[in-house]
């Protein structure tokens, strides 16, 4: 009874650590004007750490490979941004950051995490 507790809670520390405390360590920095292309895969955005700079404009290239209904949404809460990603098809969204800083996106509930760093 006491192992199944310890799997249990194991279990619950692994869930939370792989949603809320994901921190993604490489980065693709992208220069002003390109388009980065980030896939949504296995429960995470590849790549998930976006580098840009403050007022240069980037395109973010979506392509939605996760089928989970987590995926079929991308919120950029900072920057007011919330758009459908199809299953399968391309969604570009064209962002101009105004101010450096971190902004996150992630699907509706905040399980799937991504920041854009800017400079
Ligand atoms: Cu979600």
């Amino acid at each position: 009874m006491m192992l199944v507790n310890i799997l249990g809670l194991a279990l619950i520390g692994f869930i939370i650590g792989w949603f809320w405390m994901y921190r993604p360590a490489a980065g693709v920095a992208a220069a002003p004007g390109q388009v980065v292309e980030i896939r949504v895969r296995d429960g995470v955005y590849d790549p998930a750490l976006i580098e840009a700079r403050a007022g240069k404009g980037i395109s973010l290239r979506f392509i939605r490979e996760d089928e989970t209904a987590c995926a079929s949404q991308v919120v950029f809460p900072e920057l007011g941004i919330q758009k459908e990603l199809p299953l399968g098809k391309a969604v570009v969204l064209r962002i101009v950051p105004e101010q450096a800083g971190t902004y996150t996106f992630q699907c509706q509930m905040g399980m799937y995490r991504g920041v854009l760093q800017v400079k």
